[in-house]
């Protein structure tokens, strides 16, 4: 694996992404940014959240319909899983899918990766884990199995699909498609359009775990970016667009301060926001849409009673 995190560059790097996004007119920071250690617990405590439809209601469906996918993805494929999966619906897959070629980890995080690899292996000795350290965003070269794989299927739990701009999504589906190739497949799991109410109360859990969750993104630039947000300053807030279909995530600043990040000053007005996250809500029709635009065809659908959260199978299209 290539050396990407933790070095000086990578940090170099981010601070340069973070601060160009806080010197736009709107101004806003990638979600990406969310997951330091502090932030990967924090969101596994969202999930715990009784208005935290998302996590649990996917989890359901792959549990209930775990046969047909098996039989779907079929013997002797190779998972790659579009960010490390220490999830339980990884577990699940592993579990019951039958002779895997292989199952391919792929992470920008290093120390994911590492933790991902060593204990998935210890409890699948007969899988072979073959972590790759990469952007994910971007085609990547796949490691070679020891045993040839039929197919391989992309696998992209959690709504993460979500984050991304349409276009964004659209390009996303093809880094899929290509590493997916001619006879292979995506297992995605995505969100569903509802009524605002049900959406806007999933980002804004009664606990506060979401708002600690958002205001951690701070925390984190105070301790590894040397800035001096002062978080007291600062409030969270989740608004559910209903024309654009997604959550806008959002820092006010409660009064006018100035904010130093990285030897650069950030002015921001009272009331004046930074945008955090957008987390879209799909109809079938518009998952279809950009999954067809990227070369991938729709072939069965899964969905809890409410029609919460939906889970898909698509091959490959060719032409
Ligand atoms: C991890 C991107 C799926 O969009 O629902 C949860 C992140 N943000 N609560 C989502 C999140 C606030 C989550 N995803």
């Amino acid at each position: 694996m290539p050396e990407i995190e933790n070095t000086d560059t990578a940090r170099h790097t981010d601070e340069q992404e973070i601060l160009a996004g806080l010197k736009q007119p709107q101004k806003i920071i990638s979600p990406k940014f969310f997951y330091d250690e502090a932030g990967s617990q924090l969101f596994d405590e969202i999930c715990q959240q009784p208005e935290y439809y998302p996590t649990r209601t996917e989890l359901d469906i792959m549990h209930q319909h775990i046969d047909e996918i098996a039989h779907l993805i079929g013997p002797h494929a190779s998972i790659i899983e579009f960010g490390s999966g220490s999830s339980i619906k990884t577990r699940l897959l592993l579990e019951k899918l039958n002779a895997l070629a292989a199952y391919v980890p792929v992470d920008i995080s290093r120390e994911h990766l590492t933790q991902t690899t060593q204990s998935l292996a210890a409890d699948f000795p007969d899988i072979e884990v073959l972590p790759v350290c990469a952007d994910f965003t971007q085609p990547f070269d796949l490691p070679t199995p020891k045993t040839l794989p039929i197919k391989n299927i992309v696998f992209f739990p959690g709504s993460t699909i979500g984050n991304f701009s349409t276009e964004d999504a659209i390009n996303l589906l093809r880094v899929m498609r290509t590493e997916a190739r001619s006879d292979g497949a995506l297992l995605i799991g995505f969100d569903l359009e509802k009524p605002k109410m049900i959406v806007e109360s999933a980002y804004n859990d009664a606990a506060g775990v979401t708002a600690k969750f958002n205001l951690n993104l701070l925390a984190r630039l105070n301790r590894e970016h040397s800035a001096n947000f002062e978080l007291q300053a600062f409030a969270h807030e989740a608004i559910y667009d209903d024309d654009q279909k997604r959550i806008e995530m959002r820092l006010i600043s409660l009064c006018q301060q100035a904010v130093h990040i990285s030897g650069e000053r950030i002015e921001l007005n009272a009331g004046e926001y930074i945008v955090t996250e957008h987390s879209h809500k799909y109809s079938l029709n518009r998952f279809k849409y950009m999954a067809r635009q990227a070369g991938f065809e729709p072939r069965q659908t899964w969905s809890d009673a409410d029609n919460l959260f939906c889970v898909q199978y698509l091959t490959a299209i060719n032409n």
